[in-house]
């Protein structure tokens, strides 16, 4: 097996939502051995410790919900991926989902730097595709996907000089949708699947057919996982829990198939909640998801062909 240079990033983001506890991901992560597993596969693991907010003179916005700070996440994460993205294969430890504005802005920087097509894979209930018009709660979680595919309405934001064109970002795990997000949705080539497209299909076709195009482009590979596209009864700790989500064998296979692609470039670990856990099980979890996505296995078997 191919081993690799990980940096584990800390991004203890707790702005992107009203209800706190994110901010203890880091070091629930820390505490369920994230690093061990990862260089027991073999791999150089090196701990950056965490990133910490830029100052900013945004002011607040009435109905948006910490949008200065948010915005000095954004800008602080941006650099330290693209600086991370030149080291080896950045893990972002959340924190929560607005963690992603800066963390993918900067990967998308570092592949236009070196001229490769960037991707992204978002396993998430929810679609967080909102602008900072269009979202009712406030919540900045659930604007990622509009800011990074360049939407407007993010004026105070840093700029976004190369969005991710939608038919590189894929939606896996929705049951939870706003009415403006699919309005919107339904008029973009973001490719989503819903619990019901993973239940006709298999999750491991919808996948598979992604990776083929990443693979095919040559790109580079930013996968973003949320604890909530995991059913709340085996991954309780998350704010916004909604039923019907994805199995634990359904996470490692995606796990284990993104391996074995060998085209993930940068992972987001986001909104594990410490203080909702049952006994660390959700953050054993997500360490165990990230070990197979980094190799664990039971047996050498590379995903058949034209899965
Ligand atoms: N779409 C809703 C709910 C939500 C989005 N992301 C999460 N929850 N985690 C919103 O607030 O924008
Ligand atoms: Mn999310
Ligand atoms: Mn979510």
């Amino acid at each position: 097996m191919q081993t690799k240079r990980i940096l584990l990033v800390g991004a203890p983001v707790d702005s992107g939502k009203t209800r706190l506890g994110c901010l203890m991901g880091p070091d629930a992560y820390r505490t369920a051995r994230l690093g061990g597993a990862l260089s027991d596969l073999g791999h150089e693991v090196s701990d950056l410790g965490n990133v910490r907010p830029d100052a900013t003179d945004v002011a607040p916005r009435p109905g948006l919900h910490e949008l200065p700070l948010t915005i000095g996440w954004t800008s602080a994460l941006s650099r330290a991926a693209s600086e991370a993205m030149a080291q080896g294969m950045p893990i972002f430890m959340g924190g929560d989902h607005a963690l992603s504005l800066g963390t993918v802005h900067g990967v998308a920087a570092h592949a236009a730097a070196t001229g490769r097509p960037q991707f992204v894979l978002w396993l998430d209930a929810h679609s967080d595709f909102h602008t900072l018009e269009t979202t009712d709660s406030g919540n900045l979680h659930g604007t990622p996907l509009g800011y990074l595919t360049g939407r407007s309405g993010f004026d105070s934001f840093p700029p976004v000089p190369h969005p991710i064109p939608e038919d590189q970002v894929c939606i896996i795990g929705l049951r939870s949708v706003d009415t403006a997000e699919r309005n919107m949705l339904e008029k973009t080539a973001i490719r989503r699947h819903d619990m019901r497209d993973i239940d006709e299909n298999g999750i491991a076709k919808l996948l598979g057919g992604f990776l083929d195009i990443v693979a095919a482009a040559g790109g580079a590979l930013h996968v973003s996982l949320d604890v909530d596209f995991l059913d709340p009864s085996v991954a309780p700790a998350v704010g916004t829990t909604v039923p019907g989500g994805a199995t634990v064998r359904e996470a490692h296979l995606v796990m284990e198939m993104l391996h074995d692609s060998g085209l993930m470039t940068s992972l987001d670990l986001v909104e594990l909640n410490p203080m909702l856990d049952d006994r660390g099980r959700t953050a054993q979890l997500m360490v165990d998801l990230a070990a197979s996505a980094l190799g664990r296995r039971v047996f050498d078997r590379p995903t058949p062909r034209g899965l």
